[in-house]
């Protein structure tokens, strides 16, 4: 056996993972994640060809799939597809089980097909195999690698639709945990799934991709409107970056639920809470700022957590990506939850059914009151909190600094962090811009330069901080809100320009919905994706304008229209 993966920044030599992932995963584990997302594909498809596609066509026998059966299979495919992202799980047995739960659930679909017509389906969409036997599943290696499409140009536009999926189903995931969900987007979802199995025309790949951009718009419009919905406007707030005396939990990822939950189930109890890495943006939220024992922020970006971890001394909750290998140092006090997993770590459970359900976070409330407090990393704030409404309460503000000439640009540098050392890029070009620019950002890159002295422009801070990395929807929410204030017909016209950091997939779905919403010009770093032929390079240039980032001295000059 052996594996093939490529689909993050960090990938071997930038070509491919081929013995063990750059991010620890092992060979076993990647080909079962390639099984899962080819078998959720064969889902899609036979759901496709059942009639339940956004494209509407009839299936075999003119059957045609219910809402419902959308729905559950909707699900199915998004918690399939994020599991699979990179730093979310790295648990063969759970791997394994959720590619039964996506054969079974095809099963289900095809009972209505008969005999003569399910031996007509395309292989995928028949393919069933027991889940518990790994030899069968190992057998569809072939199948379900990047390399089954020998077309390198036709396999870049593949992978990026999937793993524009990938990302879509991450923030679909976010906004079903929180109860919104989109059946029509669900149908479009599994159009575009299936349309990767069956299509190999590179214009109609092409398609595909813009597809995916605009669904990603879409999904990340939903959980917006779940995250607000639930937790309100994020709003201008000093993040705190010390520490106090009593034990703590950090909890780190993207859910918001969990976030909640854990807060509420610490009241009372003498444990503080702190947030890492992309959780940093919890302490903007009305409903978490309530808290009192909801202390702030410790440490940085994911790739730091084997020191960070270690000198939190207390448990810590893993909710989603990003988790690295766990060190001995602090494996026994590191919890995960959802679809994250590790071999050997605590997992806590899903929640039961019923809207009241929570999950227990007992065990990480009593582990914590037997730890010291943490060990001071720092000391200090940070100021965040500025996604769509709060700059839109800004906005006079905002336009002001643009007419009288203070603001000169706004430099979008959102995406993800990572541990390669061209990334010190991001922290000298946000050192480098004149004083009389903005960064705008979202995502955990934005620790490559957050705490920097950058100071402010008549009172509006030289680094605005939106949130996750899904919320790069409100720097695109605020991008077309000052294309309205301006009267422009192009928001290309506005003083703007982009140059986002990508590390996982989800990185890969925004920039997929900043092509669909029409930005031109972005670019992105520190590399080209490795699974990006030479030939769609050119198309995304061509048509996108896409670039890659160059050297400081010359994207600052670029970007200040030096
Ligand atoms: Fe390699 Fe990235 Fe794949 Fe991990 S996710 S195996 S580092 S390409
Ligand atoms: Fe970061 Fe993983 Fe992508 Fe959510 S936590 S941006 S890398």
């Amino acid at each position: 056996m052996s594996m093939f993966c490529f689909q993050c920044q960090e990938t071997a030599k930038n070509t491919g993972c081929t013995v063990r992932g750059v991010c620890g995963k092992q060979e076993s584990t990647a080909n079962l994640q390639d099984v899962l997302v080819y078998a959720a594909r064969g889902l899609a498809l036979a759901v496709d060809l059942a009639g339940a596609g956004a494209s509407g066509g009839a299936g075999p026998k003119g059957s045609s799939i219910d809402d419902e059966t959308v729905r559950v299979v909707g699900r199915t495919v998004l918690r399939a597809l994020f599991t699979t992202v990179t730093n979310v799980s790295f648990d063969d047995d759970r791997l394994a089980a959720m590619i039964g739960e996506v054969l079974a659930q095809k099963k289900r679909v095809l009972t209505s097909i008969s005999a003569e017509a399910l031996s007509e389906l395309p292989r995928p969409a028949r393919w069933s195999a027991d889940a518990q036997d790994r030899a069968a599943l190992y057998a569809m290696i072939p199948e379900a690698s990047p390399k089954a499409d020998a077309n390198e140009d036709t396999r870049a536009l593949r992978e990026l639709t999937i793993y524009g999926l990938k990302g879509i189903a991450a923030y679909g995931d976010h906004a079903l945990v929180l109860g919104y969900e989109d059946i029509a987007l669900y149908r479009e979802i599994i159009r575009i799934l299936a349309a990767t199995l069956t299509l190999s025309d590179q214009g109609e790949l092409t398609t595909l991709v813009v597809d995916t951009g605009h669904a990603a718009v879409r999904v990340m419009e939903l959980l917006d409107r779940a995250n607000t919905g639930t937790y309100g406007n994020p709003e201008v707030t000093e993040v705190n970056l010390g520490v106090r005396s009593n034990p703590g939990i950090l909890i780190s990822g993207h859910d918001l639920k969990d976030m909640h939950e854990l807060l509420e189930q610490t009241k009372g109890t003498g444990v503080d809470v702190y947030t890492h890495g992309e959780m940093l943006p919890a302490n903007y939220y009305p409903t978490f700022k309530k808290y009192d024992h909801f202390v702030g922020n410790y440490g940085n970006s994911w790739w730091l957590q084997d020191k960070e971890f270690a000198a939190f001394n207390g448990p810590i909750l893993m909710t989603t990506n990003c988790l690295t290998p766990p060190k001995e140092s602090y494996k026994e006090r590191i919890f995960t939850t959802g679809l994250v997993a590790f071999p050997g770590v605590k997992h806590i459970s899903d929640r039961g059914e019923g809207s009241g359900a929570t999950k227990d976070f007992s065990a990480v409330i009593e582990m914590a009151k037997s730890c010291p407090a943490p060990t001071e990393l720092e000391q200090g704030a940070i100021t965040g909190g500025f996604a769509h409404a709060q700059v839109t309460a800004l906005a006079d503000k905002v336009v002001d600094a643009v007419k009288s000439g203070a603001i000169r640009t706004f430099v979008v540098m959102g995406g993800c962090d990572g541990r390669q050392k061209g990334r010190n890029y991001f922290t000298d070009v946000a050192k480098a811009l004149p004083n009389d620019t903005v960064i705008l950002t979202a995502g955990c890159a934005k620790f490559r330069y957050n705490k920097l002295e950058l100071g402010d422009i008549n009172g509006i801070p030289r680094v605005l901080d939106a949130g996750q990395c899904n919320d790069s929807y409100s720097l695109a929410v605020i991008a077309l809100k000052l294309k309205e204030i301006f009267g422009l017909d192009d928001v290309n016209d506005l003083p703007i320009d982009f140059d986002i950091a990508w590390y996982e997939q989800k990185a890969l779905t925004v920039l997929l919905a900043l092509l669909a919403l029409g930005f031109k010009g972005v670019r992105i770093g520190p590399t080209l994706p490795a699974f990006v032929s030479p030939n769609v390079a050119k198309v995304l240039v061509e048509t996108f304008g896409l670039k890659l980032i160059t050297t400081v001295d010359e994207d600052v000059a670029a970007i200040v229209g030096a």
